[in-house]
């Protein structure tokens, strides 16, 4: 008895520990001085004392935090019931208490459960996380996109969507800092975002590979020379955020910060124009032709389709309302493939009718069917005559 207690003990201790590694992702930064900022605007970024992750400023965030915290209390429930049973076999079988040893060797109930119990646990653990996994990889809906570009030692930024507007973003250095600015996180041009909307992330490098991460949004994106690489985000929370290359570039690696503003829809769009006007771009009209592959293309598509789906349904009724007025001459609808035959035998009105069924035929795309459909039965019914 005593050796296959030791071995479930092990093998879950093992499981709790590679658990423990698993839980760990992007955690914020440890640069904190004073922070001074409006009171109902959240701050997103790491505070002395601080446990935990930042506050969650975005769904992808909030739920990699529900994630760690349903590892972490896995994790709890495994290690006290792996140091429980420590503590029993310390106890129970210690050589005082069991001068006599089990010569137990095998027990096969006792490994189906040590087997099937951790693989159970995987799998609950395998699924939310695949499940996260994939959403988070790819927005569903982009409205913007913002492409960031990384080099040695700094971030550049551009919005093709509003008129393909860019700039460098440098981290401030000792004489530049203001009242309110954060040493090593302050930068001289942040990232302006919208508030409740969905940002596609296009990240990459220009020198060497840096890292696009801001913790409040739960965003972690390699930026890698030559290759293009996605993320997104949407931020649900006023305010600004701070994040760091998370990626060793170099020896500027930890003086190239990340801040994003994220504001109003409006104040966005004002920020956008007076950019705009800066960098001499006049471009709003050009947005849905050039780069956006998002919604905006959607939106449009949209009314079309309504349309087309009032024109069957126009054609449909035009089509009873024939029907209704050729009444009795059912059999002229199914004519179009089938009369040539027919022609020889009976010579009713058909003939007159049919051009026009044919014509509306191709007209409406939806009619075929309903034609073809109709056209079996009646057939069938001339048969029988
Ligand atoms: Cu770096």
């Amino acid at each position: 008895m005593k050796k296959p207690l030791m071995n479930i003990a092990s093998s879950l201790t093992f499981l709790a520990l590679s658990l423990g590694s698993a839980g760990a992702y992007a955690q914020g930064t440890g640069t904190a001085a004073a922070h001074a900022a409006a009171p109902e605007l959240m701050q997103g970024m790491a505070k002395p004392w601080e446990l935990n992750f930042q506050p969650p400023a975005t769904p992808v965030m909030e739920r990699l935090e529900d994630m760690h915290t349903f590892l972490l209390y896995l994790i709890i429930a495994i290690s006290l019931f792996v140091l429980a049973v420590m503590v029993y076999i310390c106890l129970r079988f210690n050589r005082r208490a069991n001068p006599v040893p089990s010569k137990t060797t095998h027990n096969i109930t006792l490994e189906i459960i040590w087997t099937t119990i951790p693989i159970i646990i995987l799998i609950a653990i395998a699924i939310p996380s695949l499940r996260l996994h994939y959403y988070m990889q790819r927005a569903v809906d982009p409205e913007m996109t913002l492409k960031v570009v990384g080099y040695q030692w700094y971030w550049h930024y551009d919005y093709p969507d509003q008129g393909g507007f860019g700039f460098d973003s440098y981290l401030k250095k000792g004489n530049d800092l203001k009242e309110g600015d954060i040493r090593l996180l302050a930068v001289d041009n942040r990232v302006v975002v919208p508030v409740d909307t969905t940002i596609r992330v296009l990240v990459t490098g220009a020198d060497v590979i840096h890292s696009w991460a801001m913790p409040a949004f739960g965003v972690k994106r390699d930026g890698v020379p030559g290759r293009l690489n996605e993320t997104w985000f949407k931020a649900e929370k006023l305010g600004t955020f701070y994040g760091q290359c998370s990626e060793l570039c170099g020896v500027g690696h930890g003086f190239m910060p990340i801040v994003i503003d994220v504001v109003s829809k409006d104040d966005f769009q004002a920020w956008a124009a007076k950019k705009r006007n800066e960098s001499g771009i006049a471009a709003p009209t050009d947005k849905p032709a050039t780069t956006t592959a998002g919604s905006k293309k959607i939106a449009p598509l949209a009314k079309p389709e309504s349309a087309e789906e009032k024109t069957p349904d126009a054609d449909m009724k035009d089509q009873k309302e024939r029907s209704k007025k050729t009444g009795e001459g059912k059999p002229s609808k199914a004519a179009p493939g089938v009369i040539p035959p027919e022609e020889g035998t009976r010579a009713k009105g058909t003939k007159d009718i049919d051009p026009t069924a044919k014509t509306g035929k191709s007209e409406a795309k939806a009619k075929p069917s309903k034609a073809d459909e109709k056209a079996k039965p009646t057939q069938g019914s001339e048969d029988n005559q």
